[in-house]
């Protein structure tokens, strides 16, 4: 009998996320793509503030931690003056929406050769589940007890059409709400990063995940709402991507 297979190697131990968060998800899927592709000893990531940052304590690749926002800025960096590395960032919607928006914009404006990994939950998760850029219309946060009131605050960022206009490699927005959803997501981060092995340019891929703790929704409930309620406002599918590919 083969033996049996326990996951990437570059995984270590057990993760510092709440029970059904999506992070959990992501992460493994990155690095399943990375040791699929054998590319976890030339990857380096860049971290910025947020949940998403405890990625740090157990995916075993080279990571630096930028402030809130920079990551995108630190990646840039680092790949000028490391371009056979693969230099990923990996940021949540708060993180890369609001306080790092301009950011993300002028990299992929730059159309600089990284690849961006963009966790959309809704909410600022590390935080306490503060309202985002990208909280749903009337959807009740810490800050928007009666529900998010679009008349003052705007329609939620749809970074990933802004992003698609600008002239970048690839851009896709995935779910993990389901196996089905989970497995067209790791394909989406698989060409993100084959865009930047193939020097195309920026790519990035946005990923619709629950946080049941700040939702104060069971790991199943949350799940349903992404179907129900994110999916139908945030569209899965590739923005963009090579032709024939
Ligand atoms: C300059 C700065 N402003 C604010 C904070 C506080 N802060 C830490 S984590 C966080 C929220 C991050 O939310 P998000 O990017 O959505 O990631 P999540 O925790 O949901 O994965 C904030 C506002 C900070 N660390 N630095
Ligand atoms: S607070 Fe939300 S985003 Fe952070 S670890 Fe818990 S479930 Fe995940």
């Amino acid at each position: 009998m083969g033996k049996e297979y326990k996951g990437p190697d570059c995984i270590k131990g057990t993760s510092g996320y709440c029970a059904g968060c999506g992070h959990g998800i992501i992460n493994r899927l990155i690095a399943e793509v990375l040791e699929e592709m054998g590319l976890e000893k030339k990857t380096i990531i860049s971290l910025a503030v947020g949940c998403s940052c405890i990625m740090g304590d157990y995916v075993e690749v080279d990571k630096i931690q930028a402030p809130h926002g920079r990551a995108p800025a630190t990646a840039t960096g680092i790949k000028r003056m490391r371009p056979d590395n693969l230099v990923l960032t990996y940021q949540g919607d708060g993180d890369i929406a609001s306080i790092g928006c301009a950011e993300i914009i002028h990299a992929a404006a730059r159309n600089e050769k990284i690849t961006t990994i963009f966790v959309n939950n809704g909410v600022y998760g590390m935080t306490g589940g503060q309202m985002a850029p990208t909280t749903l219309p009337h959807q009740v946060t810490a800050t928007s007890p009666r529900g998010r009131d679009t008349s003052l605050t705007g329609m939620p960022v749809k970074l990933s059409e802004m992003i698609a206009v600008l002239p970048v490699a690839y851009v896709a927005r995935g779910s993990v709400h389901n196996p089905a959803s989970i497995k067209k997501t790791k394909s989406y981060i698989k060409k993100a990063i084959q865009a930047q092995v193939d020097k195309e340019g920026f790519s990035m891929v946005e990923v619709l995940a629950p946080c049941p703790t700040n939702w104060h929704l069971s790991p199943l409930a949350s799940m349903e709402r992404i179907e129900q309620e994110v999916i139908p406002y945030y569209t899965p599918g590739e923005l963009v991507k090579k032709e024939g590919v």
